[in-house]
């Protein structure tokens, strides 16, 4: 237990908001919990902790990912067979739906195409998230920006509402929390993502599955698709590049999305400020840009060749061939020569 001030000093959130969230998914008879389409850790476990709590409560809950995917990654998190394919529910009888880490509710992708009905405000929606851009589209919101995770700003409200977390709870809400700051590493995370970590681990999360789950294991394609590319890696002025043909995946029989962390390895070379990964497809190039650096917007240079992104993370596509993926390099090359540099 807490013997400091709690989690809510300096905190945008008060104990009676929580109390009033808390006691609204309380008082349902019926929930369907949805995150959103293409889910991370967050939102996968921010959906299970709930479901193990409500579940434990007696009550009925209906947990769903708005496209009905669970990425292969994430089965290892408990209570992960509680999954409901979205396409069998039938809002008969449902009193609440309770959205999860989504800013919007398009965000739920195919749910909220086929069934516009579930979000007309028939049924009175809760809406917890951390997302700084969220629409505030709940009946009942409840919205941190400062949380990492919606699992932090979960797992604070068990706490500072004394709710009881078992194992499986905390091993989630750790999953979630591990998952939206790359393993505590962001800048999004804070003295309080830290503490309720530890909070989380004396309720004995499961740290190690976790983190093996999340960022250590992987199929050994993966590691040979990855030496493939890295053995390709070239610099051009400040930018580090590479490139994964499909001679690359099928020698070593990776898929493609095998290659996604490869970008953000080559962003951290010393001397670099961007890192370019390029994925040769059959209609052209698509290219992921990543950048650690204060003094370079990756989202900026993206949008010159028609794509976008994050200031951090953003992407582009070219038209095929050897010239076109040349000629965007020497340009992206020029362009970065003329940034200013700063440190920092
Ligand atoms: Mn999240």
């Amino acid at each position: 237990m807490t013997t400091r001030d709690g989690y809510l000093s300096g905190s945008v959130l008060s104990r009676s908001e929580l109390r009033t969230v808390w006691d609204t998914v309380d008082a349902a008879r019926r929930i369907v919990a949805l995150t959103h389409a293409n889910p991370d850790a967050d939102a996968i476990a921010s959906l299970l902790a709930l479901t193990d709590l409500r579940v434990r409560a007696g009550q009925e809950i209906i947990p769903a990912v708005g496209d009905g995917e669970l990425p292969d990654t994430l089965r290892f998190l408990p209570g992960a067979d509680r999954l409901v394919a979205p396409e069998t529910i039938s809002l008969q009888g449902v009193d609440l739906l309770v959205m999860l880490d989504c800013a919007d509710e398009m965000r739920v992708g195919p749910t909220f195409q086929q069934h516009p009905e579930w979000f007309d405000g028939r049924i009175p929606i809760v809406n917890i998230d951390h997302h700084v851009t969220n629409t505030r589209f709940g009946s009942v919101n409840l919205i941190d920006p400062q949380a990492a995770a919606t699992a932090e700003l979960l797992g604070v409200m068990l706490i500072e509402l004394g709710i009881q977390i078992e194992v499986d709870v905390a091993t989630c809400l750790l999953a979630g929390i591990q998952g939206d700051t790359l393993g505590l590493r962001t800048p999004s995370t804070r003295a309080r993502t830290l503490r309720l970590a530890a909070d989380l681990l004396e309720r004995d999360a499961d740290l190690d599955t976790v983190v093996d789950n999340l960022f250590r294991v992987k199929p050994f394609s993966t590691i040979r698709l990855w030496g493939l590319a890295l053995t390709r890696a070239e610099r051009l002025g400040a930018i580090v590049w590479t490139e994964i043909t499909p001679d690359m995946l099928t020698s070593s029989e990776a898929a493609a999305a095998e290659g996604e962390g490869i970008v953000n390895f080559l962003a951290g070379s010393k001397g670099s400020r961007v890192g370019a990964l390029l994925y040769r497809l059959h209609d052209g190039w698509r290219v992921s840009l990543r950048s650690v650096r204060e003094d370079v917007n990756v989202a900026d240079l993206a949008r010159l060749y028609g794509g976008g992104g994050h200031p951090r993370a953003a992407g582009c596509r070219l038209a095929p061939g050897i010239e076109a993926r040349d000629r965007f390099l020497t340009d992206l090359a020029a362009r970065l020569e003329a940034l200013p540099v700063h440190r920092g």
